[in-house]
């Protein structure tokens, strides 16, 4: 077991201790010409300690639980490592977790906190079909780069658990949790259709198309696909939502995703050409079955099933040629973006089974075929979509609701609100909702339909199965055969796991749907070892989304090869204490991993029913502000609130030297009435603002980066990236070097050890010390680190008032700042002649007493009237109070020399002084 966690501090073996003076004069002479101008030697300090950290593993969390400490798992959202190395962006996530697992090793928890990759992914495997290059090997060189990006940071991961998605160790599991939802029937197969998108070769789930992959071109088509059965626990997902402490927009998101609907399900009977009623029937899904008599005509979905034998023949080109058209438009065009509602009508009637009325059967792509039963029962008079389509194609509009309050209804749109019923009456079906509340009527329908056998009350649920197989190479193979002369399909067996992905030159999409691994014939023949027939391997690999659903478990038992975790391991860590990561996972990743940590829960794998406790989102860093001048046409600048008027203008970027403020806005410096536009974008290549961490790092120091990241804004919130800001705080970190060690002797260089002196702290020092403990704790645990940061700035000021700096402050000063800028507080640790490690130093605790304000400011009134104030002791005597008073150099002015009646003191309130008007005159006068 390692030292560092068995509550002894660590030891740092002879060999491996480093020389506690930086000094630019004891170095090597370098290649490089000194910086002279550095604020500090961060250069030098941070390899130094990174390397000392990684030697003596001071972060390795031991393999073997220690129950007798509390324990504290913090984890980031694990990257996919892509060719483009870290953005700032990562660092404000890991800065801060980086924080939080620093504090808490040094308020005595056992910390887990990990670091791996999210390795499998299409940018890898599109690379490989351009370059040939194998994804593998792009992959690996990745994130050797992240990893030293990261490690370049100083972050404190436990790289002894580094997992990577991609490794067959790690996905071995992956495909024997697959095999357990296969087990219990959670994963299956169905002819679906689906969304193709002939571009990347494969098939998107729902929500990969709406999550910003319209722009591609995607058609839909049935495919055989492997479905993983998440509509099994839509109402487990919802309800648990409830215990988490995560961001409430997150948890409302899922909510809405999940999407869950209480209604009705009522079936209207297809009628003949001549009116009468044939034995097929159309199934509505209804949120209102209040407002069944006003249904004047019956959607079906384009893909509906049964609409080939509804559909006339007279209708039935026209419905084909309107089918072929829904199939390539994704359900997001088909509804939040449709502009204009489109249909065609099917040639066939049905009956209103409530109000015995014939209603036309519509065909129209803003009902889903995906969703309830794929067909409505259209009430024009209250739903907006409704009524919007029969406006346009005249269909007869209905009204059945009238509102509570009284209010008119406006013919022009529907009324979709609750309220009384009216029109609503046959007694030859034997049902009369009139005068009932929407609510009451609802209820009295769902009854009827189910005594008469004409529906049933249902819930249902936005969410659809999840969508589990992809055409590609770069995933993890399924582990699933096929029997060839049956086709009967035959899950792998968990002894032959891991199935590995198979060596291939050729990544390319056959386009027609068929996977790249079909081309590795001799891995797809196989033989089923239970009856020795020959079997085709399944060729679809799983989606990126599998091998993230679960790596939080991993990360507490990362090399166990008979387990996916160790029971007593699990029980331990779990759950995840703060997950921090970008809110763009709020409903895929985060959806799926609750799902199938559901499912282990179940089958006794975890011991918790959630694995994330808090989740915290990070703001998005944007680019630097950009300032935008315009111009009209002849070149002349104009104010941005007039540019409007001006109909044809130009724009141009003006750099910041030649922008100021005025007031609230932005201005041209040479002609202040020129306004500008100041706007912060999104960091991308195209637009050249993407600040890359390396050039931060080698400018200003990891410390520096860390510390502006979290000093930028409150975590949470969307923040602008500021190059002076940076500047400011490595100026911070700067004056708190050379407060401790002094200022640089010559050429840039810095003398060895600190000036701290080894004196008794004084009281004014203790204070400013402890509300400086208190304030940085607090923020700490409130995640509010940029208000933490400006406590320690507020230290350092004071400190540099005094004359001395005892150890004492100056050290516990040190700790607090080692979570934040680690590099810098290790060094001046030893310095400060410690030969261990900070990270597991006791965090220091404010002490109460040094809290309490101990002096208040006192009024002092001159003959009733207040002249001005003095700073007094809480406790402080009349007689301290009037000689504060009376040197005081305002007071001083109405007291000096004059002769006293009384003096009225209240302590702690006020001290009111009356002069002797008598004895004053008759003295002037002699
Ligand atoms: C009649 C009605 C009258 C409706 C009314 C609404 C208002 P949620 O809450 O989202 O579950 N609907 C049912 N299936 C649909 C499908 N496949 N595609 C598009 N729309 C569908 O919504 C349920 C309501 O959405 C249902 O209730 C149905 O319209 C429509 F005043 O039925 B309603």
């Amino acid at each position: 077991m390692c030292g560092c966690m068995d509550g002894k501090k660590q030891r740092i073996p002879k060999w491996s201790r480093i020389r506690s003076s930086v000094s630019g004069v004891q170095e090597e002479p370098k290649q490089k010409p000194v910086v002279v101008k550095r604020a500090y030697p961060f250069d030098e300090i941070e390899p130094k300690w990174q390397r000392y950290w990684e030697e003596n593993r001071i972060f390795r969390t031991p393999d073997d639980v220690d129950t007798s400490k509390p324990k504290y798992y913090v984890l980031d959202m694990f990257p996919y490592p892509s060719g483009a190395g870290l953005h700032v962006g990562h660092p404000l996530g890991y800065t801060a977790t980086d924080i939080l697992a620093r504090f808490k090793r040094m308020q005595g928890y056992n910390v887990l906190h990990p670091m791996g990759w999210d390795a499998f992914g299409l940018p890898a495997e599109q690379y490989a079909i351009e370059t040939g290059t194998h994804p593998k090997l792009t992959t690996l060189r990745n994130i050797n780069r992240f990893r030293s990006q990261l490690k370049s940071l100083g972050f404190s991961y436990d790289w002894d658990r580094e997992i990577s998605t991609i490794e067959p160790d790690y996905y071995k599991w992956t495909q024997w949790i697959f095999l357990q939802l296969l087990k219990r029937g959670l994963a299956y197969q169905a002819e679906v259709p689906v969304n193709w998108c002939p571009a990347l070769g494969t098939v998107l789930a729902n929500e990969e198309v709406v999550d910003g992959k319209v722009s591609l071109f995607i058609t839909k088509q049935p495919m055989r696909q492997w479905m993983l059965k998440i509509t099994a626990y839509a109402d487990r997902l919802l309800e648990d939502l409830d215990e988490l402490d995560w961001p409430e927009s997150i948890k409302e998101m899922q909510r809405n995703w999940i999407g869950r609907s209480e209604g009705a399900e009522v079936e209207f009977f297809v009628l003949d050409s001549d009116g009468r009623e044939t034995n097929m029937k159309i199934t509505v899904y209804t949120t209102r079955p209040d407002t069944i008599f006003g249904a004047t005509y019956l959607v079906v979905a384009p893909e509906y099933t049964l609409l080939s034998s509804i559909v006339s023949t007279e209708h039935r080109e026209c419905v084909e040629e309107y089918q072929d058209i829904a199939s390539r438009k994704s359900d997001l065009e088909r509804t939040e973006l449709q502009k204009e509602k489109t249909g065609v009508f099917s040639g066939c009637y049905a009956k209103n089974p409530t109000s015995g009325e014939p209603i036309p059967i519509w065909v129209a792509d803003y009902v889903l075929g995906s969703y309830g039963t794929g067909a409505i029962m259209a009430v024009p008079a209250h739903d907006a979509r409704d009524h919007e389509f029969a406006s346009k194609f005249n269909i007869p509009i209905k009204w059945v609701v009238t509102p509570n309050n009284g209010s008119c209804i406006e013919s022009e749109k529907a009324y979709s609100g609750e309220g009384i019923i009216i029109n609503s009456s046959n007694m030859e079906v034997g049902l009369d909702i009139n005068d009932l509340s929407s609510k009451e009527a609802a209820y009295k329908v769902i009854e009827w339909a189910e005594k008469t056998g004409k529906g049933k009350k249902k819930v249902n649920y936005k969410l659809r199965d999840w969508l589990f197989a992809r055409q590609r190479y770069w995933g993890e193979p399924i582990p699933v055969i096929f029997l060839e002369d049956s086709g009967e399909s035959i899950p792998v067996l968990e002894t032959e796991l891991p199935l590995t992905l198979p060596e291939l030159d050729d990544f390319t999409p056959s386009g027609t749907g068929e996977p790249p691994l079909s081309k590795a014939v001799s891995w797809v023949k196989t033989i089923d070892p239970s009856s020795g027939k020959p079997a085709m391997r399944e060729t679809n690999t799983m989606p990126q989304w599998a091998g993230s659903c679960w790596y939080y478990l991993r990360f507490m038992d990362p090399k166990n090869s008979n387990a996916l975790v160790d029971k007593a391991k699990e029980k331990y860590w779990s759950p995840v204490d703060v997950y921090v990561g970008g809110a763009e996972h709020a409903v895929l990743h985060l959806l799926y991993s609750r799902f199938w940590h559901k499912v282990l829960y179940d089958i006794g794998v975890v011991s918790t029913k959630e694995p994330f406790k808090c989740v915290i989102n990070q703001g998005i860093i944007l680019g630097e502000v950009q300032f935008t001048a315009y111009k009209d046409t002849d070149g002349n600048y104009v104010s941005a609130d007039s540019a409007d008027e001006l109909g044809e203008y130009i724009q141009e970027i003006i750099p910041e030297e030649r922008v100021v403020k005025s007031g609230e806005f932005y201005v041209l410096k040479d002609n202040q009435n020129i306004r500008l536009i100041a706007r912060a974008h999104k960091m991308s290549k195209s637009r050249g603002n993407v600040v890359n961490p390396d050039d931060v790092i080698s400018e200003y120091g990891a410390d520096s980066l860390r510390l502006y990241e979290m000093f930028m804004g409150p975590f949470r919130d969307s923040k602008t990236w500021n190059t002076s800001g940076i500047e400011g705080v490595h100026r911070f970190l700067g004056r708190t070097w050379r407060l401790i060690v002094g200022s640089p002797l010559h050429h840039g260089a810095f003398g060895d050890g600190t000036l701290v002196t080894d004196e008794e702290p004084t009281t004014e020092q203790l204070r400013a010390l402890h509300k400086c403990i208190a304030k940085v704790t607090e923020e700490i645990e409130g995640t509010r680190f940029n208000t933490g940061i400006s406590a320690m700035m507020e230290f350092v000021n004071a400190a540099y008032k005094w004359d001395k700096h005892p150890k004492a402050i100056i050290e516990a000063f040190v700790l607090l700042l080692s979570p934040y800028a680690p590099h810098m507080a290790e060094e001046l640790w030893s310095r400060l002649g410690h030969p261990d490690s900070i990270a597991y130093e006791a965090f220091p605790k404010a002490d109460l007493a040094y809290l309490k304000e101990s002096t208040i400011v006192l009024p002092v009134q001159i003959n009733g009237k207040t002249r001005g104030t003095i700073e007094v002791e809480k406790g402080c005597s009349e007689e301290d109070a009037f000689t504060l008073a009376s040197q005081d150099e305002k007071l001083s002015k109405y007291l000096d020399g004059k002769p006293i009646k009384k003096r009225i003191f209240v302590p702690g309130k006020i001290l009111n002084v009356i002069l002797d008007r008598q004895t004053a005159k008759a003295g002037s006068v002699q």
